[in-house]
């Protein structure tokens, strides 16, 4: 009887699909850690975002490189740094999808990748086998999303249910299951101005938020922090109708033609819904005659609440991937990994937005469920930065890692190892100035203990911090008696670190 064999490259592609990780990256807009009850239960409960860290590990040092969006997305593809990858803003660059990235790698050794959600740097996805993104920032209500082929669709619903309903229809009918598969879940929750899925309209709004404690930061010694746009206080930066949706048909707002647009995409009678809920509000806050710090305080609660609201709809959606992962059988053999694309402001200095190198904007959450075979559980303290992700997902998945990227594999980590080389310090450098929020372009270097910034472009001011006696950054002691050393030290590595990254700017600090 006649043997029939089959052929060598398919028998090895099976025992690929079988040994290799998948990776599942879920990454949201604006999601600060204060906002999430695994990092900090103040505020609200993310039951479950909390699942992936109780399940897995939390990372209690994570950072980001950039505190912005697009530049944020080009670190975490590239594995480098913003002058390095060349997407430094998001106002004045393209991202170059013909250089390097990780979804590139995947995709040649085998892998399926897809990107489904926001991308935000501006030139179409490189590297994916599918892809279906938002235009720039994207839209809640009724999104629009681009084709591979360039054309657009609009679909009805809410942004963060339906950039889901793609990702698992991805997973279970669009890929090639005889290969492993990396897949990008990118949210636009919970980027300014959430709006709410309207389902949750009326929730959290019997809760008052407590203020934080530097809701009335006067900002004395730090000029740069004295100069944003991004003051709840003002009524220019956070706007009453975009932002607290208290709109009234007398009066425009720098912001109101914007919101209009926004909201004009909900159809009549999700309309009704929406105006019901938020022209109850509007009348009620005229009749409080509010002014001073109760308006501004108003304005916090408002914020708080709507923020809450639309996170609410992304923890539903973060359970309902989960959930799928498991019943389709894939958790034992994916990493999922959940993070945002910074922090951001809770109220805190009495701000929204993020940008600055302070650490709420800096640090941004990251807990991973791991695959069989991977030990590690609970808090990771190891400093960590998003430039890390390239190489920790190739490393998994025995992709070799490029000697050309800056940030360093977390695979020891996640086998719950202790590195003792583990790095001592963090390079952190915004570019986008001027802008939006007017935050100044700034670098700066972090360690354990002491954050050293520089103030550059329209202004030259150095701020030095110790998180150990002043964790809230109200002090800067830059210049102060006594700090001599620790300045010399840490602009020392500052130095090493700009010159290991090759960044030009190395010439300001020298
Ligand atoms: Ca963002």
């Amino acid at each position: 009887m006649k043997k029939t064999y089959l052929p060598l490259s398919l028998l090895a592609l099976s025992a690929t699909a079988q040994e290799k990780y998948n990776v599942v990256y879920i990454m949201t807009d604006d999601h600060t850690a204060q906002m999430m009850s695994c990092y900090d239960n103040r505020y609200v409960e993310t039951p479950n975002l909390d699942r992936i860290a109780n399940d897995g590990v939390r990372f209690v040092n994570s950072f980001v490189a950039n505190s912005l969006s697009g530049p944020s997305r080009a670190c975490m593809l590239t594995g480098k740094h913003s002058h390095a990858n060349g997407f430094t803003s998001n106002v004045y660059d393209v991202f170059d999808g013909s250089q390097q990235t990780m979804p590139k790698l995947f995709q040649a050794a085998g892998y399926q990748t897809a990107m489904i959600g926001k991308w935000h740097l501006i030139s179409d996805p490189t590297g994916f086998d599918f892809w279906n993104i938002v235009p720039g920032q994207g839209d809640y209500y009724n999104p629009e999303f681009i084709n591979m082929d360039g054309s657009r669709t609009q679909h009805k619903g809410y942004m963060t249910n339906i950039v889901t309903d793609k990702a698992i229809d991805w997973m279970e009918n669009k890929r090639d299951k005889d290969h492993p598969f990396l897949l990008f879940i990118h949210h636009k929750a919970c980027h300014r101005n959430w709006l709410p899925e309207l389902k949750y309209l009326s929730l959290y709004e019997d809760k008052e938020f407590p203020i934080p404690e530097t809701f009335y930061d006067d900002y004395e010694g730090r000029p740069a922090a004295k100069a944003q746009e991004m003051s709840i206080a003002s009524n220019h930066d956070m706007d009453l109708a975009y932002d607290v949706k208290v709109m009234d048909a007398n009066v425009t707002t720098r912001l109101t033609p914007n919101y209009l647009s926004m909201i004009g995409r909900l159809d009549s009678r999700e309309r009704a819904i929406y105006d019901q809920f938020y022209d109850s509000i509007a009348i009620d806050f005229r009749a409080r005659k509010l002014s001073g710090k109760a308006l501004t305080e108003y304005k916090y609660q408002r914020y708080m609440r709507d923020y809450a609201k639309v996170l609410k709809t992304l923890d539903d959606n973060v359970g309902r991937t989960l959930d799928y992962l498991r019943d389709a059988g894939l958790l034992e053999n994916t990493l999922v990994v959940y993070t945002s694309d910074q922090g951001f402001y809770m109220g805190e200095h009495g701000w929204f937005d993020k940008r600055f190198m302070y650490e709420e904007s800096f640090r941004t959450p990251l807990v991973m469920r791991l695959p069989d075979g991977l030990s590690a559980r609970g808090d990771i303290p190891q400093m960590v930065q998003n430039i890390d992700y390239a190489p920790t997902f190739l490393d998994l998945c025995g992709i070799p890692v490029p000697e050309d990227m800056h940030g360093v594999s977390m695979l020891p980590l996640l086998r719950g190892e202790s590195p003792k080389n583990w790095r001592d310090a963090l390079y952190y450098h915004f570019h986008e100035f001027p802008a939006e929020h007017a935050v100044k372009r700034h670098y700066g270097v972090r360690t354990d203990r002491y954050t050293l910034i520089h103030f550059y472009e329209d202004i030259d001011v150095w701020e030095l911090y110790d998180l150990q006696n002043d964790p809230q950054q109200l002090h800067n002691i830059y210049g102060q008696p006594g700090t001599e050393k620790i300045t010399k030290r840490l602009k020392k590595r500052l130095v090493k670190l700009q010159e290991e990254y090759a960044d030009p700017a190395v010439k300001l600090t020298k």
